[in-house]
């Protein structure tokens, strides 16, 4: 049988080396002895991915939730010692974390359901150390399921990070014992929580409490992920996702999906990329140079994971050193604009909520990449399939008067990744000029420069490993940061955490002026901003719609501390001339309220009729 297999696996290389046959190789490739250098990269172009490794690519931007007995205690690294009973979120409440990451466009949540302290956020048999001992929800609450329900309900993939560093667990560092636990461990969360998309194992590890050194049994901990979860992928000690080298959102200018890098849990991998002089910090995984050296290849695709605040697990005095939206967006460039996926960590708070400021930075940047990409200044042709061989240039016009300063392009990576180098060029007023260059593509490339017109483009292909496959192009004007920051925050209070019992009330207060909340009769809108606070005004704006019913013309505006007991702040208010002029109206109350929910009570609408429309409401502090 496995003569047979030798004999058919020969076939099929000499096949593809004739290049007679569009051969394909999923996820690694051996590479027969003896070939010529250039057979090796003829073939390495044919690496391709899994399905479920092109499922995880397609997500772009993903999210890490650190949250555990850290949150608590302030460590970043928990020794193992510190008592469950510091566990105790005041109001944890997971739906609004994957509220949160949906609105933001994230796809998947991946939870540290435990890290390198060994406290179990879930209701583990394998140990006391977890949130059966701790006092939040008196000892019944499992953070695990929460979260996978709210990831379902809200149709986001969900995904496990489980440290195999252990300082706590009695058995670390006896090896066979721990390996066991662990599975057992693992076993439990592939078990007990629906669909698992991604497993997360860190790299990082030290000495077992006795001395000896943990060896992790990688063969049986992956395969038992195959047999639960067999379309989960496996991340940085798993071999379905790498780590792009860094903590610091940045992923390589040239970046190959298709590497020599051995993942490090397998065996032969120390002596392979020792053999290289490569580990998962080098600046080349993948050039010609190296492949030429190598004896196999691996699709083996790059993750950027970074925090969103210094620390990966929340502590209020960064509070004030939550990433600029500037920042968010260079580190998007350099991630999702780098053929990697970005898995941004928004560390969930004492309170087991996503911060307000955290919340609304990753609104902000959602709304930029929003903006930035909304239209394509190609006219025809940027969604056509093209195969461009070395050498060789596609020219593309422009919508007239477009001005746009961002180029995305994307290789058709079920096919693998060829391209090595590519320029753009622009013709304006009859002369050509290079505004942008770069080396590999793989799913997705970005590029910015300089505010540029022009009536043609022109794309060339200066290498690649035989035809590259472009399968979509497009020109974009990426905005200035500030813009955009300031153009749609309406009042200056963060509304993510705010609540209302209304159905769809959520389009009112998302920040998004093109999404409105409409209602039948003259109905009070009600919003629990979830805790008290001072403020001064609010702000309505009606629906962008050009059908204006449902804008209120006179109404009342009401505050509340308990949602029972309300006072009456307005009495019979006028938006004058909205009906002609729908902006959005300041409403100054001149002296400072302090109260926890609110109430726009409309009393007339602009023609009378018995409907209620807001674009967005905002308050003033
Ligand atoms: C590192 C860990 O030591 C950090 O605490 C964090 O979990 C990060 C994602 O991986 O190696």
């Amino acid at each position: 049988m496995k003569q047979l297999f030798r004999l058919l696996t020969a076939a099929f290389l000499t096949a593809a080396l004739n290049g007679c046959s569009e051969a394909s190789f999923t996820k690694s490739l051996k590479f027969p002895e003896g070939i010529s250098d250039d057979e090796k990269i003829r073939l390495a172009s044919r690496v391709v991915p899994t399905e479920k490794q092109l499922q995880w690519q397609s997500m772009e931007l993903t999210a890490f939730l650190h949250f555990g007995i850290n949150t608590f205690t302030g460590n970043e690294w928990g020794n193992g010692k510190d008592s469950p009973e510091l566990f105790n979120p005041s109001e944890l409440d997971c739906r609004q974390w994957v509220r949160a990451l949906k609105d933001a466009g994230f796809k998947m949540a991946i939870l540290t359901a435990k890290h390198h302290d060994g406290f179990c956020l879930w209701q583990t048999e394998t140990t006391d150390y977890s949130v059966r001992n701790s006092p939040w929800k008196e000892g019944k609450g499992d953070v695990v399921k929460e979260l996978s329900e709210a990831c379902r309900e809200y149709g986001i993939e969900f995904g496990v990070y489980l440290s195999p560093w252990d300082r706590n667990a009695s058995c670390y560092g006896d090896s066979p014992a721990y390996n066991a636990f662990f599975i057992r461990q693992l076993t439990e969360l592939l078990t007990n929580y629906g669909k698992v998309s991604e497993v997360w194992f860190d790299g990082a590890c030290a000495e077992g409490p006795n001395g000896k050194k943990q060896i992790y049994d990688w063969p049986a901990i992956l395969s038992t992920i195959h047999k639960l979860q067999p379309d989960a992928v496996t991340a940085i000690m798993g071999d379905d996702v790498r780590w792009v080298g860094n903590e610091g959102g940045v992923g390589r200018e040239t970046e190959w999906s298709v590497t020599a890098l051995v993942p490090e849990s397998y065996e032969r991998s120390s002596i392979q990329n020792g053999r290289l002089r490569i580990n998962g910090m080098s600046k080349d995984l993948g050039s010609r140079e190296l492949l030429a050296k190598a004896e196999e290849v691996f699709w083996y695709p790059s993750e950027v994971d970074v925090s969103i605040r210094p620390g990966w697990f929340y502590h209020p005095y960064q509070d004030s050193q939550v990433r600029s939206l500037e920042n968010l967006v260079n580190i998007y460039y350099q991630s999702v604009g780098r053929n990697s996926v970005l898995l941004l960590n928004i560390p969930p708070d004492t309170r087991g909520l996503i911060h307000e400021i955290d919340a609304g930075r990753i609104k902000d940047l959602r709304r930029y990449i929003d903006e930035t990409f909304k239209t394509n200044y190609i006219r025809k042709g940027a969604s056509r399939r093209q195969l461009i061989d070395s050498g060789e240039s596609r020219e593309f016009a422009v919508r007239e008067d477009a001005i746009f300063n961002t180029l995305l392009v994307c290789e058709e990576i079920s096919k693998g990744q060829r391209v090595e180098s590519f320029t753009l060029e622009v013709l304006h007023e009859g002369e050509w000029a290079k505004v942008a260059e770069g080396t590999t593509i793989g799913y997705k490339r970005l590029l910015r420069f300089p505010d540029t017109s022009a009536e043609k483009i022109r794309f060339t292909v200066n290498s690649a490993r035989g035809k590259a496959v472009i399968s979509e192009i497009g020109l974009y004007y990426a905005p200035e940061v500030a813009a955009i920051r300031k153009s749609e925050r309406i009042g200056n209070v963060e509304t993510s955490l705010w609540h209302s019992a209304i159905g769809g009330a959520s389009a009112a207060f998302d920040g998004n002026l093109s999404t409105e909340w409409n209602a039948d009769g003259l109905i009070s809108f009600v919003v629990d901003m979830r805790k008290e606070i001072d403020f001064t005004g609010f702000v309505y704006v009606p629906g962008e719609d050009e059908d204006l019913s449902g804008t209120i013309y006179r109404y009342d505006f009401l505050i509340s501390s308990d949602g029972k007991e309300w006072t009456t702040v307005v009495a019979d208010g006028e938006f004058s001339n909205i009906m002609h002029n729908p902006v959005p109206f300041t409403v100054d109350f001149k002296k400072t309220y302090r109260a926890r929910y609110f109430a726009l009570k409309p009393l007339e609408e602009i023609s009378g009729k018995a409907l209620t429309s807001i674009g967005e409401i905002g308050i003033i502090q």
